[in-house]
């Protein structure tokens, strides 16, 4: 009997070198360990050995029966080690090799533009209010004084979803809606998106930005709009601009002014680009027309305001000598990249 267990555990530890898979190993573990496992077998017959062999014989079944386990997960291991060492070897990353390069992107300029044109009025105590594109007829035209049949609705045609809702020709309806919420002092601006129904062409596009503004307290007034207007000029074109104001008309303000500043090209002079003039219109403005404040809630009696409203593309393109509106919106990298 001694023999044969001696033989057992040759056997399964011969067995157990040939092993190269967790199943076979298991196998094995059924056949010389299992309930009819040859050792249990073994184990079996000690009831036909003499009594005082029998202790001897229990003690030796046990140690071959704990060499076999042990052998077993010595294996085990051998076999789990080597199959994830080959997973990490064939899953092996090069750190130290170069990367992909990242192309950065940069801000557009008309991103550029209204990021300083924000800082700006942020440092006058201005706030920046967003509102819809797709707007009420209401909010962007009839409490602009503008209702329906107004000849102003010609000039500033757009996309109608019906009858009462469309594109916002101007972020003036933001600044509508600004008015019936909050209570003066109102200090806003509304940039973004706006549309016409205009064919594009290097000064016209169906899309465009404006960045509007608004000022309603008690005792504002006309001089309040110009230096607010002229402090913006000089902050972005430089301390030397002139502005001039022309008397205009919009249904909305009352007076109402455009206003020129000094032609970027001949600085002054008179070029062919300000037609002699010395000076490039720029923007509309006027103070806020007393039925609009009352339209939004606000005693004209107590309150006046000045209002104004200009295209961005239009603020960006002599600060870069951009001459044809359509590079805003082509996307061509190697006009972005000049900014
Ligand atoms: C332009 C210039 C302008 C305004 C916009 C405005 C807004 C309110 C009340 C009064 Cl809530 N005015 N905005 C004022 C003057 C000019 O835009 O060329 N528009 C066609």
């Amino acid at each position: 009997m001694k023999e044969k267990l001696e033989q057992i555990r040759l056997a399964a530890q011969e067995l157990l070198d040939k092993a190269t898979e967790p199943a076979a190993i298991e196998e094995l573990r059924v056949k010389f360990l299992g309930k009819k496992g040859e050792l249990t077998a073994i184990l079996k017959q000690m009831g036909q050995l003499a009594a005082d062999e029998r202790p001897a014989m229990g003690q030796l079944a046990n140690t071959v029966r704990e060499a076999i386990e042990s052998s077993i997960e010595k294996r085990r291991k051998e076999l789990t080690d080597a199959a994830l060492n080959k997973r990490l070897e064939s899953e092996r990353l090069d750190v130290t090799l170069p990367g992909e390069p990242t192309v950065r992107g940069e801000l557009h300029p008309l991103d550029k533009a209204l990021e300083q044109v924000k800082q700006i009025f942020l440092g006058m105590g201005f706030d920046v209010v967003d509102g819809p594109e797709v707007e009420f007829d209401h909010y962007c035209f009839e409490m602009l004084c503008m209702p329906k049949g107004h000849p102003a609705r010609d000039t500033q045609d757009t996309f109608y979803i019906d009858d009462n809702i469309l594109l916002r020709t101007q972020t003036s309806s933001v600044q509508v809606r600004t008015m019936l919420s909050r209570k003066p002092p109102i200090r806003i601006i509304s940039p973004g998106r706006v549309y016409r129904v205009d064919p594009v062409d290097a000064t016209h596009s169906p899309v465009f930005h404006q960045v509007e503004g608004l000022v309603v307290d008690k005792g504002i007034r006309m001089s309040d709009l110009k230096g607010t207007l002229e402090q913006l000029t000089k902050k972005l074109y430089g301390e030397d601009m002139k502005v001039r104001f022309r008397p205009h008309h919009f249904p909305y303000t009352e007076p109402s002014a455009e206003m020129d500043v000094t032609c970027f090209r001949c600085h002054g002079k008179g070029c062919r680009l300000c037609k002699g003039e010395g000076y490039i219109e720029l923007l509309g403005c006027g103070m806020v027309h007393p039925q609009v404040l009352e339209n939004c809630g606000i005693d004209s009696t107590v309150y006046s305001g000045f209002a104004f409203g200009v295209g961005l593309e239009r603020l960006t393109m002599p600060r870069y000598d951009i001459d044809d509106l359509r590079l805003f919106f082509e996307n061509d990298v190697r006009f972005l990249k000049q900014f």
